[in-house]
């Protein structure tokens, strides 16, 4: 399933960078975004994961982030969170950046992440940019408040937002100085996350994307292994280091 070339660099490498996104979460019961059954399918992007709609009709907003705050709130990390949490133990520098909002790595026990587009379970307040990480306190009418009176928003990246300089920054580096670049479940359209792979690859990376379908990048890098990353990354373990899950 993996080449040998790809276990030879893992077993000699100094630092390992990951990005996973959507797909890493399916297992665990997470929707995608453009998968069959995925989020987007119902709703457009375009109307709800940005900040016009939000100003638009904050209600519906809210709406679906309370929906899948629930669900998220109900699933647990999968055997592939898990294993990423046991090669960060191995590598002697990792870095974990991923897309996801859903907090399962650190849910799982994955400690040096970056969390590109925010996190699903903190809202912020448009008026005064407080971080508020429980449900918010005060309800005016059906929204969210914060003390201040301002209208609080899901801590979420939405399209056409800049995202966090510092937290870019640092995942642009984690992929320029890495041995090993690991795309794992993400169809590697959103920008800028999107350009992370390549960015490793040009900067002499062994690059490896694991998903259920090819994507974009796939005939740019080193090595495309389709499956389950559930399943996928635990047989890395073994074949790699011998770890049984
Ligand atoms: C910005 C919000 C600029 C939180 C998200 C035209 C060309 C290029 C770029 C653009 C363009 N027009 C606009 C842009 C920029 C835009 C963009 O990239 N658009 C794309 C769609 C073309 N990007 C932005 O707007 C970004 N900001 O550029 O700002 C700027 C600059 C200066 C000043 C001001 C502004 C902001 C991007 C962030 C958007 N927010 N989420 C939320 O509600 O979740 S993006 C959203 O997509 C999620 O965060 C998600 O993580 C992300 C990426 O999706 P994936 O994770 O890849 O998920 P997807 O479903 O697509 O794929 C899952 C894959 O997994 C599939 O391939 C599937 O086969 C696989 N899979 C499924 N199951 C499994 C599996 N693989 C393995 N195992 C399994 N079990
Ligand atoms: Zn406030």
């Amino acid at each position: 399933m993996f080449s040998s070339q790809l276990i030879k660099a893992l077993k000699i490498l100094k630092k390992l960078t990951v990005l996973t996104g959507a797909g890493i979460s399916a297992e665990s019961g997470v929707p995608t975004f453009r998968g069959e059954e995925g989020l987007w399918k119902k709703f457009r992007p375009e109307e709800l994961a940005n900040v016009n709609a939000f100003m638009k009709n904050p209600q519906l907003v809210w709406e679906w982030y309370d929906y899948r705050k629930k669900l998220i709130s109900e699933v647990r990390p999968n055997p592939g969170h898990d294993a990423l949490v046991k090669m960060e133990a191995f590598a002697p520098e990792f870095c974990l950046i991923t897309q996801n909002v859903d907090g399962l790595h650190r849910k799982a026990g994955s400690i040096n992440i970056l969390e590109l587009h925010g996190n699903i379970m903190r809202s912020r307040c448009m008026e005064c940019g407080v971080f508020i990480d429980s449900l918010p306190s005060v309800m005016k009418g059906d929204l969210p408040h914060c003390q201040c009176g301002g209208l609080l928003r899901p801590d979420v990246v939405w399209y056409g937002e800049m995202l966090n300089q510092d937290i870019l920054h640092s995942a642009f580096r984690a992929a320029e100085t890495c041995d090993v670049f690991f795309s794992i479940g993400t169809s590697a359209v959103v920008q800028p996350a999107a350009s992370l792979p390549m960015v490793a690859k040009q900067a002499g990376a062994f690059v490896v994307e694991i998903n259920m379908e090819p994507t974009i990048i796939s005939d740019r890098i080193d090595e495309t292994v389709l499956g389950l990353s559930g399943e996928v990354l635990p047989k890395l373990l073994k074949d790699t280091w011998h770890i049984e899950m």
